[in-house]
């Protein structure tokens, strides 16, 4: 794969470009027990593709553990540990602390190889939130990738810190007490943010090319690095098979979920913004998850993501960069 970035917008015709620009080589192989649509493992099919081969991969537990490495079988092609459900960024911390102690002793000729932790929403928002906010406070040279799904989907689909609001889950359902989850999403990018690391990032593998270019860049970049991943889930989410693609481009278009990145401090939209939002109403229609949801509950929901788009929209206009800053501060 070239090191050029590449314009997002050639995802509207991913199949004719992407086999010129886009690794041909498959990191993480076909054969694994992943349901159909599962987008959170196509996520981890990109990623490795614009990761290479030079990596290692920490994995939390979870559904990606456990479709990927059926003993005696195993679809990684790149070294990979599998962890316990809260210590992912912690065995990535000590991965890249053991590479650099290996290349001070001149055991390995260069610092090619990225240490990269993986994570659910559960292992990544919940319990392993503690180790990955000591990981980057500590400001290992790591890149962590929470896949959210936004449930405990390989235990049976309970509720999370990712779960949305209203969600239904089968520890949040939707009856005659409550109405699915009575919480608001965490907002773990922000709180990445706040860790003043160098680069975070939103993406989704509906838009392939610009996940990829995170994750290349989140490579290169020194120092501890986040992208944030939203990954349909069809058997959580209730939602057909084939559908997964286009309700992860609708969390955008609805403005549900904000794909962005901060490097430095400085606040980019990645992709075209849209002029006008579509109402969100046309993210939630067709998940089962949602299916209890009444009008009154739609606007309420509306109306938080728009004040949310709004507060981003002012941090895209006004933030500027550590550096610019500091440069400001020396006039
Ligand atoms: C300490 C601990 N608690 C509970 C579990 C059981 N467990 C394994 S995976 C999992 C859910 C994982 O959810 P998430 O991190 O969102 O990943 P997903 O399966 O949704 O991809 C749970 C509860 C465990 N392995 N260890
Ligand atoms: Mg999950």
């Amino acid at each position: 794969m070239t090191t050029a970035t590449l314009s997002p917008t050639i995802v509207q015709n991913f199949d004719l470009f992407a086999p010129k620009l886009v690794d041909r080589e498959e990191y993480f192989s076909w054969g694994h027990r992943a349901c159909q649509g599962c987008a959170e493992a196509l996520a981890i099919r990109l990623m490795c593709k614009a990761l290479g081969r030079d990596t290692i991969i920490t994995n939390a537990t979870g559904c990606m553990e456990v479709i990927s490495s059926l003993y005696p079988t195993t679809a990684w092609k790149l070294p990979w540990i599998h962890v316990a459900f809260p210590n992912a960024a912690a065995v990535a911390s000590g991965v890249e602390a053991g590479l650099a102690a290996l290349h001070r002793k001149g055991k390995i000729p260069d610092k090619r190889v990225k240490s990269v932790a993986i994570g659910g929403d559960g292992g990544t928002m919940d319990i392993g939130f503690q180790s990955l906010s000591g990981a980057m406070e500590r400001g290992h040279d790591i890149l962590y990738v929470c896949l959210d799904n936004e449930a405990y989907m390989n235990t049976g689909i309970q509720r999370s810190s990712g779960t949305p609001f209203l969600g239904a889950t089968t520890t949040s359902p939707a009856g005659k007490k409550i109405s699915g989850n009575q919480v608001w999403k965490k907002n773990v990018m922000e709180i990445m943010v706040a860790h003043n690391i160098p680069y975070a990032a939103t993406a989704s593998p509906s838009y392939p090319i610009d996940f990829m270019n995170k994750v290349k860049k989140a490579r290169a970049i020194k120092g501890p690095a986040y992208i944030h991943c939203l990954v349909p889930c069809p058997t959580g989410w209730r939602i057909p098979s084939e559908k997964s693609i286009q309700y992860g481009r609708l969390a955008y278009e609805t403005g549900v979920f904000p794909i962005y990145e901060v490097e430095d401090g400085k606040y980019r939209f990645t992709l075209p913004v849209p002029e006008k939002r579509r109402p969100v109403e046309d993210y939630l229609k067709g998940q089962g998850r949602f299916r209890h949801v009444t009008p009154d509950q739609v606007k309420l929901i509306q109306e938080r993501v728009d004040v949310e788009w709004e507060a981003l929209l002012i941090k895209m206009e006004r933030s500027k960069s550590y550096t610019e800053i500091r440069e400001q501060l020396k006039k």
